[in-house]
């Protein structure tokens, strides 16, 4: 994959990009025309009692702002539309690229980081975008013009400038406390996009175990237009509080000399009426301007942040080979041929050492061992969430890392420790496992999982919504959904990690008797705490300081594993439940 800079993401919308600060300089212009025609009403017009004159200039006043405000108006558009589409497309981007990262790379960025990186730093991107387009040419541009034409009328109105700053702070504040409102609107919508985005970047594994990530690339895609279009309409809605400010100001100045025509000297009034706009103006850009250096020193912050997870490097790539002999439902023979691994960026002894399996297709294999030994660490290499720094895994006697990555996982049903579900209803999440199951393929999963007594005795049964990340179901019935959605794609090789936990013992049996009658082909890799529910497996692997130490059914390892019969003795000892 080619790196991408951030720059390349505003080439598209270079046309809207440049004309933006274009419309720009047309709506400074009539800006600072303003208060010329101001004056020359008050002093042709209001002072000499021509009405006509009055009307005269009155109607070009009018014409050039509604020039000024169309010209605004547009280059908040078309600034709006760059600087969104620009974020839109970063943030499409940037998720795929964060759905392809292996797992060492998103241990590595944390999942937090990746969410505020996709979310938040790429919106300061957008915003000082924005700004750049709008804010770059107008402040420079307003100040000095407000400063030239000011200081024409009267040298001493310098001093003014000083002075006008407390009323200017005042209508900045007035402004910020009505815009305030409008923008919690675009932060709900913000955070719909970051719960969208923390689920699926927390549930990461289950994704790529079940190959899902252009469906929930399209889920993010619609959660990102909903921003983006509210976006755009409240910035419109913005851009009109600046003229109207205007209008009301201009407005209550000629009304209050109006009044006081003949008490007042008309022209030094107007002088002084227009020399105060012209400093407005003048504070106005300086305040922005202020604002947008602000904004860099975060802008590049970002920008950093976005291109190291735009362009982080792969550790685990898909082989471009497709394997002909894709064949779910019958077995697969699973080989560890002198693996060792350790975890990317950690030091010391690996996690796994020399570990070498042959695994038989059909076969039911049980991996015990004391808790952090590796077996996680050893199932995780199967489907290939990390790959061994040395030695290598097989399945079908052919190299894990010679498969195209969807296929070898999609040969695989995986129950991770830790049940983590999608919000949904109950058939989605079983549906999860196999886009096209039907009804019956379902419920069958469900059955042999053991989940039916459960499912059936809610009252919208199989349509019962589940909360995010399944928060509405128990342990025990979470881990039978989990299982019931790898059983549903009838895979070549079962994989469950500690997966029966949660369940007593009478129903892990009934499960386990379950996968055997109906899916006699598939072969099974178990890892489990509870001897009892594993002493029937056709093999039990004991794992011990990150190597196998015995490999045998379970009446061989009770007369040769002293480590076995540790964990059987305790356990008896515990609570007799071993004897049936
Ligand atoms: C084995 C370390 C962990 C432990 C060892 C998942 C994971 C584990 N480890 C990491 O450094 N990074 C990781 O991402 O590896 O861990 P395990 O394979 O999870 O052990 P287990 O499955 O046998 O334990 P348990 O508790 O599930 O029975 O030292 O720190
Ligand atoms: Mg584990």
């Amino acid at each position: 994959m080619k790196n991408r800079s951030i720059k390349s993401f505003v080439k598209p919308y270079l046309w809207l990009a440049l004309i933006a600060p274009l419309c720009m300089v047309g709506e400074v212009l009539a800006d600072l025309k303003q208060p010329n025609y101001m004056n020359t009403i008050l002093k042709e017009g209001v002072a000499k009692g021509d009405i006509d004159t009055i009307l005269a200039i009155a109607l070009r006043m009018g014409i050039t702002l509604i020039i000024g405000v169309a010209c605004g108006v547009l280059c908040t558009v078309f600034a709006s539309m760059a600087s969104q589409r620009f974020a839109n497309d970063l943030r499409v981007a940037l998720y795929s690229k964060v759905m392809q990262l292996s797992l060492a790379e998103t241990d590595d960025f944390s999942t937090g980081s990746l969410v505020t990186r996709i979310t938040n730093d790429i919106n300061t991107l957008q915003e000082f975008m924005n700004m750049l387009l709008r804010m770059f040419v107008r402040s420079p541009l307003m100040f000095l013009g407000g400063v030239i034409l000011c200081i024409q009328i009267d040298s001493r109105y310098a001093i003014i400038i000083a002075l006008a700053l407390p009323i200017q702070l005042m209508i900045m504040f007035l402004i910020v406390r009505r815009a305030n409102p409008m923008f919690k609107d675009v932060q709900k919508k913000l955070d719909k996009v970051n719960s969208v985005v923390q689920e699926d970047v927390s549930g990461a594994r289950v994704i790529k175990a079940y190959v899902k990530e252009e469906y929930e690339n399209e889920r993010f895609d619609n959660a990102n237009k909903n921003l983006r279009d509210t976006n755009i309409r409240v910035l419109n809605l913005m851009s009109l509080m600046g003229p109207f400010m205007m209008i009301i100001m201009n407005i209550a100045i000629i009304a209050i000399i109006y009044i006081n025509r003949n008490t007042l000297d008309i022209n030094v009034s107007a002088d002084i009426m227009t020399a105060i706009t012209y400093i407005t103006q003048i504070l106005m850009s300086l305040n922005m301007f202020g604002m947008m250096f602000q904004q860099v020193s975060r802008a590049l912050a970002c920008a950093s942040r976005v291109r190291e997870v735009l362009n982080c490097p792969l550790s685990i790539e898909s082989s471009a080979e497709k394997s002909e002999d894709a064949e779910s439902g019958s077995g697969a023979s699973v080989t560890f041929e002198n693996v060792c691994f350790r975890y990317p960026n950690t030091s010391g002894n690996p996690v796994l050492s020399e570990i070498s399996l042959d695994i038989r297709p059909g076969e039911f294999v049980a991996i015990v061992g004391s808790t952090g030994v590796g077996k996680t660490s050893l199932l995780n290499l199967i489907p290939r969430f990390y790959d061994p720094f040395e030695g290598k895994v097989l399945l079908n006697g052919r190299d894990v890392r010679d498969y195209d990555l969807e296929d070898l996982r999609n040969r695989m049903g995986i129950v991770l420790q830790k049940s983590e579900l999608f919000a949904g209803s109950i058939a989605d999440n079983i549906r999860f496992g196999k886009e096209d199951a039907t009804d019956e393929e379902i419920r069958k999963a469900a059955e042999i999982a053991q989940a039916t007594e459960f499912i059936d005795s809610f009252l919208e049964g199989f349509e019962t919504p589940v909360s995010e990340k399944g928060a509405s179901l128990s342990g025990g019935q979470k881990q039978r959904l989990s299982i019931a959605r790898a059983l549903v794609r009838k895979p070549s090789v079962l994989i469950m990690d500690d997966a029966t936990s949660a369940l007593d013992l009478a129903t892990e049996a009934r499960l386990l008797q379950g996968i055997h009658r109906e899916m006699k082909d598939t072969t099974l890799i178990m890892v489990a705490q509870r001897i009892a529910g594993i002493r029937h497996a056709d093999r039990i692997a004991v794992l011990e300081n990150g190597r196998i130490s015995a490999f045998a059914p379970h009446d061989e390892l009770m007369k040769n594993s002293q480590c076995y019969r540790e964990i059987y003795d305790s356990q008896l000892k515990g609570g007799a439940y071993l004897a049936e």
